[in-house]
């Protein structure tokens, strides 16, 4: 397998894994969301994004709809938008909107 299709593969598993045992509604509960972030994110870097040390608060932040539970777009759009971070952090460029330079290319 590519880089990519391992990337893109490791992010549906990653979830279907911890989202608990019905497969007709994968989605991560608290418990769950933070069972994930204990075991899959270790760099402090990343941590510090998504504040695992808050686990409601990283909830709130990711449950856009307010069902109480990060589904597959909620997950999904967390983990882009931690792409997009790092990938600020490396190239200064596609940073938070309106915040003048680096952003030119959005
Ligand atoms: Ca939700």
């Amino acid at each position: 397998m590519t880089r990519l299709e391992e990337a893109i593969q490791n992010i549906v598993e990653v979830f279907l894994e911890y989202a608990g045992d019905d497969p007709k509604k994968p989605k991560l509960c608290q418990e769950e969301l933070k069972n994930m972030l204990e075991n899959e994110i270790k760099s402090p870097e990343i941590r510090e994004k998504i504040t695992a040390d808050d686990i409601e608060e990283a909830m709130q932040k990711l449950d856009k709809n307010h069902d109480g539970e990060v589904n597959f777009k909620e997950f999904s759009r967390c983990v882009m938008d931690l792409a997009k971070s790092l990938y600020h952090n490396k190239t200064g460029r596609g940073g938070k909107k309106g915040k003048g330079k680096g952003n030119e290319d959005e």
